[in-house]
């Protein structure tokens, strides 16, 4: 067996193991941040179960820290009150990003964790299977529900050879993305293996599986080996430690070979994280900004680097250059070996430990200004300059950017820093963490004004007829659907207020035509709602009277994020009927007819009809005649 069956096999409640057939896992660890966990913990709430039923479930605080008004911080302290209430460890604001703080302090080989965001596989790198999912399905997790996905194929990612010159874990996922695609691991979990690993430590590991994300993959995972061992014994762990690999016979459902020794330093260029080319091409671009942290480059090696290059020097004066350490526990080790004073007296700006530019708190580039980032999404407008332009780097390259004011070729940066050994014993952060209280029975859940209670919608109708409110194209993302940032995020907690957002980066009209019709659809190509697991765009989406989605192929996360809230989320038989339909027409279905993963009508208003089809499962089915998942599981 892969080492994904094997974990998948452990954790298995029910199902068939067959690519494609549904499986319901027991999930041992959650995670939430704040910008998805106050709507995940209303609807925990809303399950009457009084502590949650995980081994262990963090409710994190690191999306939005910016306090601007009552309404971030209302949100924080409702966070707070809900995981002393419930039995959730509290991770404060400014502690760290989510996926850095879990891999450091509570990951382990072997679990499985469902968290809600979706770099949540991030924890691959440990060799944790890892999912990012809507806040929803968390809640239902917490709540000791199985967590329920479509059975994966398991992709082998051959890792030969190692790394040369200055390339880093980050060029290999950028190749990885060069190769398969911003869809090439949709329904695949993406299995390292090959003599490659043991060249690479847990945080680069942790780099890779993070960004298979934008791959579309349910997740990402690596071997548990001696250097995992060695990662759990310098954070006080090494009892969390269990050696996990796939056996040597192991079979595989797809294999990618990638040699380690070729791969140059790697750029992906505006607006999409798989439109890769080298950093050698791209040598004399002027760079406006440089941004260096978010979750997957913002560890100790990662930013001590990066400290080692400037060390010494000045950033360039045109060259905004920013650092975001992943956690405390990083910039602890920065302040504690000298690397902490190199960044600063070199003119590099220091954030907090969070999220920061990555969502568009803040950092925004200049008006059509080139923007430089470790991040893992370039997506238009995502970071807060819509005509910027941004490339994702390693942060050895970043660094070199900062220090030369754009882009150069490699072959003229000297020799690249050694990467810094792993200390015995790194310092803990984990009296920061705010432990539930032993009975939460009597703990009161502080709200605010902006916390609205949630909508309870109605189940589907028997004749469904809606008018398409938006015809889109290939690779529409969720930033596209419910754009981030510090105006919009502040507005998680009031699905009203954010819901007036949807869609204003591409179609300003768009809430008003979806408004002034009973029942709306969306229509678009490949891929629609990459990206975020914000059950917002689809939740904002079903306040406005968005029924349906018919696309030609769906993302994992936001298709399950549709189910949950009661819109069906269809596809063409036929792609080429995408064509056959306009933005305004109506379209007519009988809902009674539809069965689980089989075709059915759709009248048109022009007289024609076009085939669409499914690929949800009875009990999917179930949830959206119910009018979403929450219905479901109060009529159960
Ligand atoms: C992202 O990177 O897009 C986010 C912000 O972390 C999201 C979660 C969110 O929208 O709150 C994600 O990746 O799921
Ligand atoms: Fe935060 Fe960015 Fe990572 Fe999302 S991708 S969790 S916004 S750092």
């Amino acid at each position: 067996m892969n080492l994904t069956r094997k974990i998948i096999t452990a954790h298995l409640l029910g199902g068939d193991m067959t690519p494609g057939k549904s499986i319901d896992l027991r999930i041992d660890q959650t995670l939430t941040q704040d910008a998805t966990g106050t709507m995940a913990w209303l609807q925990y709430e809303a399950m009457d179960v009084p502590r949650v039923k995980t081994e262990l479930s963090v409710s994190y605080v690191d999306h939005n820290t910016l306090q601007m008004g009552f309404r971030n911080p209302d949100d924080h302290r409702f966070l707070r009150t809900t995981a002393h209430k419930f039995g959730a460890i509290f991770s404060p604001p400014g502690t760290g990003i989510c996926h850095q703080l879990h891999l450091e302090n509570f990951a382990r080989p072997g679990i499985t964790l469902v968290g809600s965001d979706s770099h949540t596989p991030t924890a691959g790198g440990i060799g944790a299977l890892a999912m990012g999912a809507g806040g929803l399905s968390v809640a239902l997790a917490m709540a000791g529900k199985p967590y329920t996905i479509p059975m994966p194929e398991v992709m082998r990612i051959y890792l030969d050879n190692n790394l040369t010159g200055w390339a880093s874990a980050k060029d290999i996922i950028l190749h990885i993305l060069k190769e398969l695609s911003v869809k090439g691991g949709v329904g695949k979990v993406l299995e390292y293996d090959g003599p490659g690993v043991a060249t690479l430590s847990v945080p680069e590991r942790a780099t890779i599986t993070n960004m298979g994300a934008e791959l579309g993959a349910t997740t990402s995972i690596f071997p548990s080996d001696d250097v995992t061992r060695a990662f759990l014994k310098a954070q006080g762990r090494e009892q969390d430690w269990q050696e996990l690999h796939a056996d040597p016979n192991a079979t595989y459902d797809a294999e990618l070979r990638v040699d380690l020794a070729t791969i140059p330093p790697l750029a992906a260029q505006p607006h999409m994280p798989d439109v890769v080319t080298s950093v050698a091409s791209l040598a004399g671009l002027q760079v406006d900004q440089v941004a260096i942290g978010s979750c997957t480059n913002s560890s100790y090696a990662d930013l001590r680097q990066v400290a080692d290059i400037l060390s010494g020097h000045q950033t360039h004066s045109t060259t905004d250059t920013c650092v975001s350490p992943g956690s405390k526990q990083v910039l602890d080790m920065l302040a504690d070996d000298g690397s902490l004073s190199t960044l600063l007296l070199s003119g590099v700006r220091l954030l907090e430990c969070s999220c920061g530019p990555c969502i568009g708190m803040g950092g925004s580039p200049v008006s059509s200004g080139v923007s430089v980032r470790t991040f893992n999404r370039n997506f238009e407008g995502r970071s807060g300059t819509k005509d910027a332009k941004v490339y994702l780097t390693s942060p050895l390259t970043a660094a070199q950017v900062a220090l030369n004011g754009g882009f150069t070729d490699p072959s003229t940066w000297g020799t690249p820093p050694s990467l810094p050994a792993l200390p015995k014993r790194v310092p803990s952060i984990r009296h920061l963490f705010l432990m539930p209280a032993e009975d939460g029975s009597s703990v009161e859940i502080l709200r605010g004004p902006n916390i609205v209670p949630l909508e309870k919608f109605p189940s589907l109708d028997a004749t469904l007829s809606a008018s398409v409110i938006i015809k889109l194209e290939d690779n529409i993302t969720t930033d596209h659907i419910m754009p981030a940032g510090a105006a919009i995020t502040a507005l998680r907690s009031n699905v009203p207020a954010i819901a007036e957002h949807v869609f204003e980066r591409v179609d300003a009209d768009f809430v008003s035509r979806a408004r002034s019709v009973k029942n709306g659809i969306i229509v678009a190509r490949e891929n629609y709602g990459q990206g975020s697991s914000r059950e917002h765009a689809a939740l904002a989406p079903r306040h406005l009277g968005i029924r349906a989605v018919l696309a030609c192929s769906l993302a994992r996360i936001h298709r399950a994020n549709l189910v949950n809230f009661g819109i069906l989320p269809l596809t063409f038989v036929n792609p080429a009927d995408y064509d056959s339909i306009a933005a305004g027409m109506s379209l007519t279905l009988d809902t009674t007819a539809i069965t689980a993963s089989a075709p059915t009508t759709v009248a048109l208003d022009n007289g024609s009809t076009i085939m669409v089809t499914n690929d949800l499962s009875e009990q999917e089915l179930a949830i959206i005649r119910a009018g979403g998942l929450l219905n479901f599981v109060k009529q159960a």
